[in-house]
Order: structure tokens, then C-alpha cells, then sequence
């Protein structure tokens, strides 16, 4: 309800009053976002520019009193005044309505209305009109009239919203209201239907302050609407370009001086309108009457001012336009609505996320639609992808990124972007489809798939857009592909083979495999050809049979056919003792040895032996045959103690014509030098190779070769034997060796034979793997294998047209060689025969040399030797064994039987009693020498001396320790010291004939013991006597006759000295014995009824060894048997002492097993001893000590 209020304010409560509406003016605030906000609300008349305020009836124009009205409690009084325009002093304008002091209270700055001063119409004149013109549509609040006369009687409230064309009423004040507005309501309930008031008229106790001149009107829709003024089209009824008063009726009825309309100041508020949806509002800010300086800059922003007549809102809410009219144009999601009581009413995001300039409200969908969606979207929102493209599942740019990482080097397109195009692909995609807007799967042909729809399925291949089903199927062979599987190449079809299987569909069998096989998990089997027997490795059928070179056979190619031969590596060899020289060529013929004979290196060589080279020297080869055009390694083998330096080597085609090796041409009617080389020492053979760095390319064809020996370092007389030429074709020409087929470790082990057969003699060729080696890489050369070459009278009856199908070799007769069996070994003869070479069998010792003729075997005896062996010497010759022939025997044939003498010594045969080589002079124990003998002395052989024996006269000439007449006697000496020194044992075994007494120093007397035996021993094996070690015992294995070692420990005692025998090494011998020396010899009868007694003893006694023939023999040249015994128990590991009786009881002839000898026959053994023999082993274990 609007209010007529009539007050007289005390000065006090108007300065408060003034303060307040002011700190609303400059108050700072804030629009919140869920609330609504408005521009401050100022006073229109002070506070923006540009507009106008009017009155229509002005005083003063020309000077006219009137009277003043001062108010009082009961009656007011009257003073007359004057008002003249041109009297600044009583001049009352329209300016007066809204001029302004400024104050300062607590330091700020505020200013308040001047009531002494006002605006006055003429005196008497009715429907005077005061009018603000506000140049812009402002929202009209209130507005404040206060009086100076009396309140008019009657008055009215108008706006006009389009600057002045058309007013509508707002509010209408009348004492007497259907006097002064007939028609118009005195109440109402709505905003748009104005209303008069009666309340205010003159004299209203009610509104009559006592002692205050001012009367004040409030027109205020704004405070009694409340919150519903803030309803939009509340807010648009009341906007306002113009606003006026018409002051219809003065207060004072009668037409007087005191007629007029006078106001001390008029306020119209309001604000700029903003729907609730600004806080601030600009526009040029140009105050009149403030100091601008003085107001502070933080409340400058919020006085409205007006900029080219124009308030602009500055609008919140994602509100836009003057006033916030509208929403901005992405925020349509919801129909624009003003900004009231609790609720702000923003406008709504339409969630376009930056894909849309604009949306705009759907009414039927209640939500905004984007407009114009950019970047491929489409959409309301500007949410899917247009055609042919799909939503990025993780896109990354604002609005709608779900917090998925994406990297843009992975993705398709950046990540950024929202729609990623599907590429499908033209060729693979149905016509006209569209791919997945979600996942951008494309639509596939039948036999197509990838997201693209770019590629075949599994098993399908050959993408053609001309295909309806875009792709075919794989055509692969269940029995070739892997796994037997349909899956090709996607691209080119080509099928997954086995390993061995090739071909688009894998359907064959690859160069080298053969039987192609569905159960064969490589498909094919690889041929087993021989590398070079094969003409390309290649084989065919279910049997995988290779393609032979010429004359080969087998599936594989590695043997020959029969009567052929492939060459080995060293195969082309020529012996250099069938060659010619520049003089007479001196062979020498050597046997053969076994190649295989690692430990016999001493005559290695082919052929039949050697030429024999001096310094200077040219060795012819002739005719040698190159079998293909490649280059090959020379070899000269050899024998030398010296270095040879300065070989050269020259090779001259037979045929002149050019040939191309390598794809270089060599002209042929030129000889080809090689560099010179040496040949360093071998005596037992070597090879020396030539050309190896500059390696020459023969022709296939003949060539001859001269071999140019300079100079050795042995000198001028040197010799060199030459064995053969050796021509070995390089590896790398041959392809069975190059092929890159060929396994790295085959071409070493091709290598490693190569060399040993450039080498010679090498065990390593004669290996498996070489002679396989060396057929395949021959076979090649010779492409193929080449006849056997046999002589019919050298070779095997029957067989010549065979031979080793690795080398040539012939089946030769006995004593006959050559790979044709061409030629008799060395040393023998009769090759012509037919039936193979006989040796010859020269004595080495009789002849002239080994080799004997040809066809009689005989062979070239030296002097005084006869016989076809050349073994024997003439009759009356001897000394063959001199090896210097033999020499005529020399026999003084007084005194000689015949003319004959010994063959080794030449002795000649005396007559009895005769002795001398010649037989000129009496033997030792002869006398009177005559044309029939010498006479014997009759000594005893064993006493007398060396020297004769006896006088002239047949007197006996003793040994030193002997006496007797025939010297048979151990006499009594004395020793320096007058002692008496008794000698012993007469026998041949002492130089002196006897023996002294041996007492270590404790006596010299001594007797002959009952035991011969120990006699002996203690005397011949006493160390400190004799000095040097008799003859004695030793080791003999009865089985093989030969000896073995036996040692000795001493044992030196006083009481017991004696020798220990030990067997040393008796090995897994069985029959060992110890056998006796010939100390113990001879004639032994006077040991008849003695005991021959020993100590045995072993090292152990496990496994005994128990011979049935006996453990002790006696032999005796007087028997043709021995004497046998056994040991009554076989020896233990200490000393064990036997004592076996030399008596025929215990002792059986031949064995134990055999007849016990009558005593004759013991003494007979006895008479004539050759050998005691005592076994020495008792057990089958090997070792013994
Ligand atoms: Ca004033
Ligand atoms: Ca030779």
C-alpha cells in the first residue's frame, strides 16, 4: 500500500534517516550463485547522468509574492515572500528539488537533501507537472515527495516505459477521491490496477507534525509489494523511462497567495533492471554534484551512471544482454527466468562441452539443444559422432573425460578429440554402411574383420574390393601346411609350409626333400645326396633317389658304379721315380710300409721309391692330366736332411688354346711360373706346397711339368729323394665344398683332409669321414667316377676290371703294387709271370743290393759269395757276416784235416792235439807238435794255466793256487804273516784254480762244507772278497725260454752272508723259475748224497699255483730229460728253508709224475749239470716281489 506521510523531523532524526538510505547505496555486494542479486538502488535524480528534470509551472519568471507557510502544532502561519528568478536568494527552480550537502560522519563522506531550499510553481496555477526523463528504461522503486506548501488535494503518480509516448498511471492521492478521479478505485489488490488514497489531505492529524514545514509523500511499489514486485513482469510493469508527478489541486482550496505547489526535494529510486541476475550495473559514471574525489574509488563502480544513455547489467547466472534478459547462448538447458526470492535461477549449462556456439530450450524435450555441433559431433548435446565416426573411448579434452589415460602416440588420432573417424576401409566395408558409433567397428564383408574391416579373416586372403565377400579362402594343402591348417599369408596367400614343403599352397617338396607326406611333421624328407656324386642335390620318388654324376650308383649317389673309381683328393700324383731328368735318373727303390703304421715313419712314400735330386737338378713330369678347369694346389713330396731353396715350378699346357677360368681368360700357348718356394727338412717325408698364395687355374687337358731343384743347403753333393708330384684341386672351386648347403663343420672337416692329403702319409685321411669326404669332393671334379685301370697279369685272376671304388685301387697280386698292380714291390721279382712277384730274398749281407733280376730272382752277389740269395760263401771261403764278401780260409795243412775252415771264424779243423786259428801250434795241454797231432801232457785242464799248459816236455805248468802234478791240487799256503792259509774247492771257476779260505779275518782255515751248494754261495757272492758280482741266479720263464730280471739285496753278515734274489717284474708269467748260473754247472758228482738247500720265501700266498710237473729240475747234457721233485709245501711269506737230498729216492726223471732214476742214472745227471731250475712263483696273482 502506498503511504501519504505528513511529518515535522526533527534535524537529528532526519541526519539518521539520511545515513541509512545511504550506507544501502554504498554497501558492497555480492551475487551468489544460487541466489539472486540486484544493481544497488540509487537515486535516479542525483545519480545518473542524462536525465532531465522538468516542471511545468515555474515562479519567478516574473517576480510575484506569495505567502510562505510555516507549520505549527494548531495552525500554520504565513509569511509573504518573494519569488523572483533572477534573485538567487528567492529563486526556486527545479535544481532545488535534488541539490545536496555533503557531511562527514565517522570519517566518511555522505550527503543529504537541502530543505531550505525548493522548487515552487506559480502562484494559482492547477495541474503543474513535474516530470524526471531518464533517458534508459531504469526499474522505478519509490519515490519520495517532500512538500514545502501544503500537500496538494489532489495529485497522481504516472510512468511513461517509451520515453514519454504513452503514461499509465501508477498511484492517485485526493482528499476527495471521486471528486477529483471520478472512476478511478480507492483499493485494490493488484500491481497493475492503480488506486486513489483519501488518507492525505490538510489538516490529517495523522500525518501533521507539528513544528516542521515539510509534508512528505512515499510512493513505494516496491516495499509493499514485497517479493513479489521482484516477479518479472512486476519488474517490467514498473520500468520506467519516464516518471511524473501531476500535482493536480494545491492544498489550499481558495486561489490565493498561498495557491502553489512548492517542493523542498524529490527522490526517485530504483535500479537498473537486471532480473535478478546482476549486482552491478555500469555505465559512465558523471556525478554532478558529488566531488568525485571525495567518494571512495571501491563505491565508485556502484553509483550507476549512464554511458551514451545506455545501463548495462552486468549480468550473472550465465545471463546475457542489458538487462539479463536472456540466457547465454550455451546455457539454454532451461527456459530463461528472472533471478527471485530464494532461488537465483541461473541458466543451465546445456552441456555442449565446447562443441556448439549455442543451444537453445527445447520445450518439448525440457532441455537445451545444442546448435550447429562442430568437430564431427551431433547431437542435442553434441554427444555422438556424425557418420563414419566414433566416439573416442578415452577422450581427454574437458567436459567429458572419463580419467582414462590415453596416449596420442598410441591412439588413431589425438586424444583430444572427441570423434575419431572409423577409416573404414573402402575395400573391406559393406557399400553404404556405417561403422559403430561407439566402438568404430566398421561393417565387414563376409570374409573381412579388423575395426577398418582392412583385413581378411584367418584362412582368407586377397582383399578386392571387387569381391562381395571381400576376401577368398586360403587354398592350402592339408599335407604341406603346418599343422595342416587353412591359415595363408593375408596378403599374398601364400600358405604356412613345413619345413621342407614350398609352393603358394604348399604342395612341394623343396630343392633337396623329397615325398611330400601328411604324416611327416617337416613334409618332406631331406635327400641324403652326396654332395658331389649328386649333379645338384636334388632327388625325386618315394625312394628320394638323388641325380647321380656319371658312373655313380646308390640312392645317394656315394658309390660307383661297378668297374669305376673315383680318384682320391691326391689323386692325380705322379711318382717322381717314373719321371725323367736332366741326366741320368738314380731311382732308389724302397720297400712299402703300412701306411697305417703310425710308428714306422721312417720310409713313407708312394710308388716304388724315390728319384734321387742333386742341386741343379730338373725334374720332367710329362703328360699329367688336369681333369677340369680350376686351380689347383702342387705338392712335391719328399725326403731331405736339408733346406732346398729356390725350387721353381713351371706347368705348360699341351693344348694352346685359351681357356676361361673364373671368368678370366688364360692364354694357353704360355707356360705358368710359379713363384719359387723351398722345401724345408723332412727325413722321414714331407710335402711342400707351391702356388698356395697365387694358386694357378688349370686347363682340363695334359700339361708337362719341370721342377727346377737350385741350390740346398747341405752343398753341391746333397741329394734330395723325391718321391712324387702332387696336384690337389683348391676347395674353393669345388662346389660340394662352397655350396652354402655345405655345414660349416663339413667344410672344416673338408679342410682338415684336404690338408692331410696334400701332407701325405697322414693317418687322419685314412679316417671314414675323409675317404666320404674326399669321394665327394672328387666327384665332382671328375665329375663322376672313371674306369678302373687294371693290368690283367698284375691284378687277381679274374678281378681286373674292378677296383676300390675310392681311389682306383686294383686287387693286385702277392708282391705286386701299383694302383694298376702295374709293378712288383720292391725287391721282388717275376711280375710277368702272371701269378704276382716272388721277394728276392737277397742276403743283405752277401749282396750287392736287395733288388735281384727281374725274371730269374737272382740276385748280384759280392765277392767269394755264391748262391741265388747270395747267403753262402765259396768253398774254403768264410766271414760272409763282414758284409765285405767273404775271404779264403788260411789252414796250415800239416797240421790241419782239410782246407775248410769255420764260416764265421775261420778256424780251420786241426789234428788232434793242435790249436791256432791256422792250426800251426800244440793246443793248451798238448806237446810235440807232428804231422799227427801233439801229444797230451795229461794236467788237468781245470789247474793248469791258459798259455800251453805244460812243457815241451809234457810237464804240467799250474795255476797259481794249484799243485799236484796234473795241477789237480788245493795246496797249504802261507800268508805274509807266516799264517797258515788253507785253500779249497779245485774247479774251473777260479783263475787261481782254487779257492782260499774266506773267514772275515778271523781265521784261514776252512774245509769244504757237506753241501756244495752253500759252499759255493758263501763264497762267490761274498761283495768285499771278489769285489765284482759273480755270474748268478736269474729269472727264466720256462714258457716263452726267455730271461727275467731278477735283483739282489746283500745281506752282509759275518755268520750268514748271502745274496737275496728278487723277482722284479714276473707280469702274469706262470712258469717263472729261478734259474742257476754256471757256477753250479758241470760236473757236479761229488755232490752225490749232499743236500742242495735254499730259502724261498713269497709275498703272498693266495692263489696258489700248483704245477703238476714239479717245483725243482736239474737238468744235465747227459740226459735228455730232467730230474723233477716238489716241495713238500709251497714257500710262506717269511723265509722258508728247503733241504732236498741229492739222492735218486727223492728225485722222478721228466716230472714227478715220472720213473725215479737208478743211481747210474743220477750220478750220469750229476756228471754233466746245465741248469738247476727252482721255481720261483707259487700263485696265479700277477704281482709278486
Ligand atoms: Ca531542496
Ligand atoms: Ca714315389
Amino acid at each position: 500500500m502506498a503511504a501519504i506521510i505528513q511529518r515535522s523531523f526533527m534535524w537529528c532524526y532526519f541526519t539518521l534517516l539520511l545515513l541509512s538510505a545511504i550506507i544501502k547505496v554504498t554497501q558492497t555486494q555480492t551475487c551468489r550463485w544460487n541466489r539472486p542479486c540486484y544493481p544497488p538502488t540509487v537515486d535516479f535524480l542525483q545519480n545518473i547522468d542524462n536525465r532531465t528534470i522538468t516542471a511545468s509551472s515555474t515562479c519567478g519568471d516574473q517576480a510575484a509574492n506569495y505567502d510562505l507557510r510555516f507549520a505549527g502544532d494548531f495552525q500554520d502561519t504565513y509569511q509573504s515572500t518573494m519569488c523572483d528568478a533572477a534573485d538567487p536568494d528567492n529563486s526556486h527552480t527545479t535544481v532545488m528539488l535534488y541539490d545536496f550537502s555533503t557531511h562527514e560522519v565517522f570519517g566518511n563522506f555522505y550527503t543529504r537533501p537541502r530543505l531550505d531550499t525548493w522548487w515552487q510553481s506559480v502562484n494559482t496555477e492547477q495541474d503543474v507537472t513535474l516530470m524526471v526523463t531518464l533517458g534508459d528504461s531504469f526499474l522505478f522503486q519509490e519515490t519520495i515527495l517532500s512538500f514545502r506548501s501544503v500537500r496538494p488535494l489532489a495529485m497522481k503518480i504516472e510512468k511513461s516505459n517509451d520515453f514519454g509516448q504513452t503514461y499509465v498511471p501508477l498511484h492517485y492521492y485526493a482528499q476527495d477521491c471521486g471528486a477529483s478521479f471520478p472512476g478511478v478505485t480507492t483499493s485494490s489488490n493488484s500491481y497493475n490496477l492503480p488506486f486513489c488514497e483519501q488518507k492525505y489531505y490538510y489538516g490529517d492529524a495523522e500525518t501533521t507534525v507539528p513544528g516542521n514545514d515539510i509534508q512528505m509523500v512515499e510512493y513505494s511499489p516496491a516495499g509493499d509489494l514485497g517479493q513479489t514486485f521482484y516477479q518479472k513482469f512486476v519488474m517490467e510493469y514498473f520500468s520506467s523511462t519516464n516518471l511524473r508527478v501531476m500535482l493536480v489541486k494545491t492544498g489550499m482550496a481558495a486561489p490565493d497567495t498561498r495557491s502553489y505547489f512548492a517542493v523542498a526535494d524529490w527522490t526517485v529510486t530504483g535500479q537498473c533492471l537486471c532480473y535478478g541476475h546482476a549486482v552491478e550495473c555500469t555505465g559512465r559514471v558523471e556525478h554532478k554534484s558529488l566531488n568525485m574525489a571525495q567518494v571512495p574509488s571501491q563505491q565508485k563502480h556502484l553509483i550507476i551512471g549512464r554511458n551514451q544513455n545506455q545501463a548495462e547489467c552486468v549480468c550473472q547466472h550465465n545471463t546475457q544482454g542489458a538487462s539479463c534478459r536472456e540466457c547465454k547462448p550455451l546455457f539454454n538447458n532451461r527456459r530463461w527466468m528472472e533471478g527471485r526470492g530464494n532461488n537465483a535461477n541461473a541458466c543451465e549449462d546445456c552441456g555442449c562441452d565446447g562443441f556448439a556456439s549455442m543451444c537453445v530450450y527445447d520445450e518439448v524435450k525440457g532441455y537445451g539443444v545444442c546448435q550447429g555441433c562442430r568437430e564431427n559431433t551431433v547431437g542435442d548435446k553434441c554427444e555422438m559422432c556424425i557418420d563414419h565416426y566414433y566416439r573416442n573411448p578415452n577422450y581427454t579434452g574437458p567436459g567429458r573425460n572419463d580419467g582414462n589415460t590415453c596416449e596420442d602416440a598410441l591412439a588413431p588420432e589425438p586424444c583430444s578429440r572427441y570423434c575419431w573417424s572409423c577409416g573404414c576401409s573402402r575395400t573391406g566395408t559393406v557399400r553404404g554402411s556405417v561403422c559403430n558409433e561407439t566402438d568404430g567397428q566398421c561393417e565387414c564383408k563376409t570374409h573381412v574383420t579388423g575395426r577398418k574391416c582392412d583385413e581378411c579373416k584367418d584362412t582368407y586372403y586377397n582383399l578386392q574390393s571387387s569381391n562381395p565377400a571381400g576376401c577368398q579362402e586360403c587354398q592350402c594343402s592339408i599335407v604341406g601346411s603346418l599343422g595342416s591348417t587353412n591359415f595363408c599369408d593375408k596378403s599374398s596367400g601364400q600358405c604356412i609350409c613345413k619345413t621342407n614343403v614350398m609352393g603358394d599352397t604348399c604342395n612341394m617338396c623343396k630343392d633337396g626333400t623329397y615325398n611330400l607326406d601328411v604324416n611327416n611333421p617337416d613334409g618332406c624328407t631331406v635327400c641324403e645326396c652326396d654332395k658331389g656324386g649328386s649333379i645338384n642335390g636334388q632327388c625325386s620318388g618315394l625312394e628320394g633317389a638323388c641325380d647321380c654324376r656319371p658312373n655313380l650308383d646308390g640312392r645317394s649317389c656315394n658309390t660307383t658304379s661297378a668297374g669305376f673309381y673315383v680318384p682320391k683328393l691326391d689323386g692325380i700324383s705322379y711318382e717322381a721315380e717314373m719321371a725323367t731328368n736332366n741326366r741320368d735318373a738314380v731311382v732308389t727303390e724302397e720297400d712299402l710300409i703300412d701306411l697305417d703304421d703310425s710308428d714306422n715313419v721312417t720310409s713313407r712314400h708312394t710308388g716304388s721309391g724315390f728319384m734321387v735330386v742333386s742341386p741343379s737338378d730338373e725334374v720332367y713330369f710329362t703328360n699329367v692330366r688336369i681333369p677340369r678347369t680350376q686351380r689347383y694346389s702342387l705338392f712335391l713330396r719328399h725326403k731331405s736332411k736339408a733346406i732346398w731353396n729356390t725350387i721353381t715350378i713351371s706347368l705348360t699346357p699341351q693344348n694352346t688354346a685359351d681357356y676361361t677360368c673364373n671368368g678370366i681368360t688364360i692364354p694357353g700357348n704360355a707356360p705358368i711360373n710359379l713363384p719359387t718356394g723351398s722345401i724345408l727338412p723332412a727325413e722321414n717325408g714331407g710335402a711342400a706346397e707351391f702356388g698356395s698364395d697365387t694358386t694357378p687355374c688349370l686347363g682340363e687337358g695334359l700339361y708337362d711339368i719341370t721342377v727346377t731343384f737350385a741350390t740346398s743347403s747341405g752343398g753341391s753333393t746333397d741329394t734330395l729323394l723325391l718321391d712324387s708330384l702332387v696336384l690337389l684341386p683348391r676347395l674353393d672351386d669345388i662346389e660340394a665344398y662352397t655350396s652354402v648347403d655345405t655345414p660349416a663343420a663339413t667344410k672344416e672337416d673338408m679342410t682338415e683332409c684336404w690338408g692331410a692329403a696334400g701332407a701325405a702319409y697322414d693317418p687322419l685321411r685314412d679316417t671314414v669321414n675323409c675317404t666320404k669326404l674326399e669321394f665327394s669332393l672328387m666327384a665332382e671334379v671328375y665329375n663322376g667316377a672313371i674306369s678302373c685301370l687294371c693290368e690283367v697279369v698284375g691284378t687277381v685272376p679274374n678281378t681286373n676290371t674292378e677296383c676300390d671304388s675310392h681311389g682306383g685301387q686294383c686287387l693286385c697280386q702277392p708282391g705286386v703294387i701299383g694302383k694298376s698292380c702295374d709293378t712288383c714291390m720292391a725287391n721282388h721279382y717275376g711280375y710277368d709271370t702272371g701269378n704276382g712277384c716272388t721277394a728276392c730274398n737277397c742276403d743283405p749281407l752277401g749282396s750287392e743290393r736287395l733288388s735281384c733280376n727281374q725274371t730269374s730272382g737272382e740276385c748280384d752277389c759280392k765277392i767269394h759269395v755264391i748262391g741265388s740269395k747270395c747267403d753262402a760263401c765259396r768253398p774254403e771261403h768264410y766271414g760272409i757276416a763282414s758284409g765285405n764278401g767273404c775271404t779264403p780260409c788260411i789252414c796250415n795243412m800239416d797240421y790241419s784235416e782239410h782246407k775248410d775252415c769255420a764260416n764265421d771264424s775261420g778256424q780251420c779243423v786241426c789234428k788232434p792235439g793242435v790249436g791256432g786259428m791256422n792250426c800251426n801250434q800244440c793246443a793248451s795241454g798238448y806237446y810235440n807238435l807232428t804231422t799227427s797231432g801233439c801229444t797230451s801232457c795229461g794236467c788237468n785242464f781245470d789247474g793248469i794255466t791258459e798259455d800251453g799248459g805244460c812243457d815241451d816236455n809234457g810237464q804240467c805248468v799250474c795255476r797259481e793256487d794249484v799243485t799236484g802234478e796234473q795241477c789237480d791240487v788245493c795246496p797249504q799256503r802261507f800268508s805274509q804273516q807266516g799264517e797258515e792259509i788253507l785253500t779249497y774247492g779245485f774247479g774251473p771257476w777260479s783263475e787261481r784254480g782254487c779257492i782260499r779260505c774266506y773267514c772275515s779275518s778271523h781265521s784261514y782255515n776252512c774245509t769244504q762244507a757237506t753241501g756244495w751248494l752253500e759252499a759255493s754261495v758263501v763264497s762267490r757272492f761274498s761283495l768285499t772278497n771278489f769285489g765284482a758280482v759273480s755270474p748268478r741266479w736269474t729269472g727264466y720263464d720256462l714258457d716263452t725260454n726267455t730271461t727275467v730280471a731278477v735283483g739282489d739285496v746283500p745281506v752282509l753278515s759275518v755268520t750268514d752272508p748271502r745274496i737275496i734274489l728278487e723277482l722284479i717284474d714276473p707280469s702274469n708269467l706262470t712258469s717263472i723259475f729261478f734259474k742257476s748260473p754256471d757256477l753250479y754247472n758241470g760236473d757236479k758228482r761229488t755232490s752225490y748224497g749232499q743236500m742242495l738247500t735254499f730259502v724261498l720265501s713269497q709275498s703272498t700266498t693266495s692263489d696258489p699255483l700248483i704245477d703238476p710237473d714239479g717245483d725243482v729240475f736239474i737238468y744235465s747234457r747227459f740226459a735228455t730229460e730232467p730230474i723233477a721233485t716238489a716241495l713238500p709245501t709251497p714257500p710262506g711269506t717269511d723265509a722258508t728253508p728247503y733241504n732236498i737230498k741229492l739222492h735218486e729216492n727223492y728225485w722222478k726223471k721228466g716230472t714227478i709224475a715220472g720213473a725215479q732214476p737208478t743211481t747210474q742214472e743220477m750220478i750220469h745227471i750229476l756228471a754233466g749239470i746245465t741248469s738247476i731250475q727252482i721255481r720261483a712263483k707259487y700263485t696265479t696273482v700277477s704281482i709278486i716281489y
